[in-house]
């Protein structure tokens, strides 16, 4: 029976990260793959997590099966992080998941229970496994136009003009900050723009929020959400602790619905547990206990809070960096998108020929559409990088 399977093409950038490990070149950079690293090129497990697993090492008296949509205690954590202290409560819905991803994947697989011929529209470019995920389901996909190729910013034009097509029963698939693959964002007379438009097709947002943090600070990165949240009867949010937590590999998500209304609520939440009991029954529980722990003790929180605005910071300032560095090289501003740009991602705008040569020459890795992890850069390579840039003619 097994012999029937069809091979299945890799994800990209997994296979990118395999392609760097084994890469024997000492002064190799990745900036590839999605996952913060420090000016020493690790992924560090951040204070406030490690003193949380020690809590939960030390006070843990049993690990007895959790609810199915996950501890009520983690849900109403992680509703206040990303809608803030005024929770539509009664409106409200929760699971948690296995990951962002799996907020996904149970968000969509809810719209598909709620419409079957659910249409989804994605941003082009998105995340490919958005793509990925939806086709595998069947869904049907549309896009929208979002990156500007001319000016590196949103085509928000574009966008408005291809979400008028948008339709009651449809999703729109929303990047909440920090948008990946490009790192272009809206602003947010563009988010209220995009909420008035929903309001009159009748389309639900579902909100992808996965680096809350990572942008502009905390509360900055969810106002976009948050205005959403507050305008629209119904709205799907899928949100992941893997990168604001650092936790990736825990797999620690949740996926939020609000509701038109109270008996809507009551629906969607027993719908969101039974897809939870269909594809894994309980939802992991050690990254929830440790973000729980975290978000409820105000010492860890403000210790989380700092680190991660270090790390958001950080960030910015390999942004202005290397800006500047291609400033001096290039005798021109044409490179200063990448300090408006927010999160981890840049998509520099260069050809396919050009990512390869920067990865077989100089042995710099960027994924093939030319999207840039900027945390794995730092004070030393920032000038390496734009050297580089500049060499193969970007
Ligand atoms: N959505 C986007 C846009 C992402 O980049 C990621 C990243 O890893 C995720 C969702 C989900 O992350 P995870 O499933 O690791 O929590
Ligand atoms: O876009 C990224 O690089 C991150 C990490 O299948 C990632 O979101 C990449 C591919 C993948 C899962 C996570």
């Amino acid at each position: 029976m097994l012999s029937n399977l069809q091979p299945q093409s890799p994800d990209k950038i997994l296979a990118l990260m395999a392609e760097f490990r084994a890469d024997p070149r000492a002064e190799k950079i990745d900036l590839g793959v999605g996952v913060y690293k420090d000016e020493t090129g690790l992924t560090p497990v951040m204070r406030a997590v490690r003193k949380a697993e020690e809590r939960i090492l030390r006070e843990e008296t049993t690990k007895t099966y959790t609810a199915l949509p996950g501890e009520p205690a983690y849900r109403e954590a992680m509703a206040r992080l990303i809608l803030g202290d005024d929770l539509p409560v009664d409106r409200l819905a929760t699971v948690a998941s296995v990951g962002g991803t799996g907020a996904l994947r149970v968000g969509i697989d809810l719209a598909r229970m709620a419409n079957p011929a659910l249409r989804v529209w994605v941003s082009d470019p998105t995340w490919p496994n958005h793509v990925s995920i939806l086709n595998y389901l069947g869904v049907e996909t549309l896009t929208y136009r979002y990156f500007d190729a001319e000016t590196r910013g949103v085509n928000f034009d574009g966008m408005i003009e291809d979400l008028r097509g948008a339709k009651p029963g449809d999703l729109v698939l929303l990047h909440g900050c920090c948008h990946n693959p490009t790192g272009a964002n809206l602003n947010i007379a563009q988010w209220d723009e995009v909420a008035a438009l929903l309001a009159e097709t009748g389309a639900t947002p579902l909100i992808d929020l996965a680096y809350q943090g990572f942008g502009d600070g905390l509360d900055a990165d969810a106002a976009g959400t948050r205005l959403i949240a507050s305008r629209l009867p119904e709205v799907l949010i899928a949100a992941s602790c893997s990168k604001n937590f650092g936790i990736y590999r825990e797999r620690t998500g949740i996926l939020l619905a609000i509701c038109p209304d109270s008996a809507t609520r009551d629906l969607a939440q027993g719908a969101m547990a039974h897809l939870n009991r269909q594809t894994f029954s309980f939802p992991p529980d050690h990254g929830a206990r440790i973000v729980t722990t975290i978000l409820t003790d105000p010492e860890l929180r403000r210790d989380w809070e700092t680190e991660l605005e270090e790390v958001r910071t950080g960030m910015l300032d390999l942004r202005e960096q290397l800006v500047r560095e291609l400033r001096e090289r290039s005798g021109s501003d044409r490179f200063g998108f990448l300090a408006a740009h927010r999160g981890m991602f840049s998509r520099l705008g260069a050809t396919p020929e050009q990512v390869e040569t920067l990865k077989r020459d100089y042995g710099i890795y960027l994924v093939g559409d030319s999207r840039l992890n900027i945390a794995g850069l730092n004070k030393n390579t920032v000038p390496v990088l734009a050297q580089a840039i500049i060499d193969v003619g970007i």
